[in-house]
């Protein structure tokens, strides 16, 4: 057992808040049928059961049950600030109906189900990990659910511990496999009820129901505190640019967020990038003529913010991505291509695709090249996370000042320092928003699953005003679909939320940038505060802010 810090031990006495609605017996509330976000005929084909179920609202009131259940939790994918408390609210609003009832977690993820690996929930293992960051008390991981044998070899176990719902903690692919878990099961009369839960750092599983994903608050915070403190030192010694590649998968929801909280002098958008059709050199223009423009100043320092999946919006080389996805599946099984080694891989790909396509890939540097032609995660996703962005944008930015200094147009330095935050955040221990959303979010599926739910997600809204007046409910996950190319085929997905440049983070942000770009106007967040006034403690996000204002 590790030892606790004195910061874990006064964190394991905070009492999240819970909305009015959740404070005792609950009222359930229906709403009027649902539709699909998009190709509704075929959405309403592919899951007969779970279609167009209503939007369900909890309201204080209604008749205290004792109903004896037991409930299974999976966490899946990456981590966020917060998973603890998920499962503690869960934990407590399980036990709050029946004392007997029981709660397992299954172990590194959705393979711990398919695998039989779990433990039962004890308030002593559950105290420990009160308001603690991580997902360590049962491990998370990326196996797809997706297969009939997979949903079969769940029902064993899940039948054998006597559960009637599982809860699946996860971004918008796990929350699509739990959707089609739902569905399958339904299908099948096999009693078990599907719940989802919204997590992901990078903020993009949000819709008009779901206000933001757990983890994003407290991720983002940490990394501002972060960014800060760089935007400090690089204020002090004024000697170098920091490039700070920012996780995020393919959204720039986290970057714009830190731009917001930090007022950097360049924070690129790659929806924006893509919306403009801008092209690499492009980008590097942009970043350079702002070096220029500082340097010019006396300035010959600066931070710039790089969203993780920019490459991916580059409009040629989103092309060629799209064609490497293809290239990368076996179409007789839909799943990825074996190769014996990497080298064979590279080379396979390069010979199977478009000409246009290759000139793209080969003008990239080779490390980029090979990155793009390797291995997807088990979703099917490019892991933007381990493409040196941040290296490649100031190398090419560096080529390019070299060359108008010796065309006279530039005199200043260019120095650069790199980083990139991700995992930093990843496990921090909540903030105060982070701590009482998730414990909600986990007590409201208890709450869903008394009331016989499945295909549902828990949603808890309203989340800019105080604890107390926040609406518990639940969303069909069914209603959040689209169909979208995977793999080489159209499959049934939860639409990804991508920053929207017609929205009010983005028009605040663009209304600031070229103020924030000449002088330094940074700022230092510091670190997140647990205790103190309500305005340092309990702020939500700028972008929930600015969303909800
Ligand atoms: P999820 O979508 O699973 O929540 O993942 C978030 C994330 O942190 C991304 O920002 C990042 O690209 C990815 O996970 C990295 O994952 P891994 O550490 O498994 O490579």
């Amino acid at each position: 057992m590790s030892t606790i810090s004195n910061l874990q031990k006064a964190r394991a006495a905070y009492q999240p808040k819970l909305p009015k609605a959740l404070q005792g017996p609950v009222k359930v509330v229906e709403g009027a049928a649902t539709e699909s976000v998009g190709n509704q005929a075929e959405i309403k084909e592919l899951f007969p059961n779970t279609y167009g179920m209503p939007v369900v609202e909890f309201a204080e009131g209604g008749q205290p049950s004792s109903a004896e259940f037991n409930v299974g939790i999976i966490l899946s994918g990456g981590q966020a600030p917060g998973g603890h408390n998920v499962i503690s609210g869960l934990y407590d609003g399980v036990k709050s109906i029946n004392p007997a009832n029981k709660l397992y977690g299954f172990l590194m993820g959705p393979g711990g189900l398919v695998d039989h690996k779990y433990i039962e929930f004890t308030d002593s293992l559950i105290d420990a990990y009160r308001n603690t960051g991580g997902f360590d008390i049962i491990g998370s991981g990326r196996t797809k659910l997706e297969k009939e044998s997979q949903f079969e070899s769940g029902i064993e176990i899940l039948r054998q511990l006597g559960i009637k719902a599982l809860v699946i903690i996860g971004g918008d692919d796990s929350n699509t496999n739990a959707c089609v878990l739902a569905e399958y099961y339904a299908a099948k009369k096999y009693g078990v009820q599907v719940i989802g839960c919204p997590k992901t750092i990078d903020g993009d599983l949000k819709n008009a129901q779901i206000e933001t994903s757990f983890g994003f608050d407290t991720a983002c915070k940490t990394y501002s505190e972060l960014i800060g403190n760089i935007e400090r030192d690089c204020n002090s010694a004024r000697k170098y640019w920091h490039f700070i590649k920012l996780m995020g998968r393919s959204a720039s929801h986290i970057a714009l967020e830190c731009a917001l909280q930090t007022q950097p002098n360049i924070c690129l958008i790659s929806e924006e990038v893509e919306a403009k059709n801008m092209s690499l050199d492009d980008v590097v223009t942009y970043i350079a003529e702002v070096v220029a423009k500082r340097a010019a100043a006396g300035n010959n320092f600066g931070t710039v913010l790089v969203p993780e999946g920019i490459i991916e919006f580059i409009p040629a080389i989103k092309k060629l991505i799209a064609e490497l996805n293809e290239v990368l599946t076996d179409p007789a099984t839909g799943e990825s291509r074996v190769f014996s080694s990497k080298d064979e891989q590279v080379a396979f790909v390069k010979s199977h695709i478009a000409p246009e396509n290759l000139a793209v890939l080969e003008s990239l540097p080779k490390d980029v090249e090979r990155q793009l032609c390797l291995d997807r995660d088990p979703h099917g996703n490019v892991q933007v996370s381990l493409i040196e962005t941040e290296k490649l944008l100031s190398a090419m930015v560096a080529t390019k000042l070299a060359a108008w200094k010796a065309e006279g147009k530039y005199n200043g330095k260019f120095s650069a320092q790199h980083h990139f935050f991700g995992y930093e955040g990843r496990c921090a221990a909540p903030s105060n928003y982070d701590a009482d959303y998730c414990y909600s979010l986990g007590y409201n599926a208890s709450r869903l699953i008394a009331a016989g739910k499945t295909g549902y997600m828990s949603v808890i809204r309203n989340t800019t005003a105080p604890a107390a007046e926040w609406i518990a409910g639940g969303v069909p996950i069914t209603m959040m679909m689209n169909l979208e190319r995977r793999n080489g085929a159209m499959k049934p997905v939860i639409r990804k939320a991508l920053v929207e440049l017609d929205g009010a983070p983005f028009k605040y942000f663009a209304s600031k940038r070229d103020e924030w770009a000449e002088q330094t106007a940074y700022v230092y967040p510091g670190p997140i505060q647990y205790w103190g006034p309500s305005e340092v403690c309990d702020q939500t996000t700028k972008t929930l802010q600015l969303e909800h204002k």
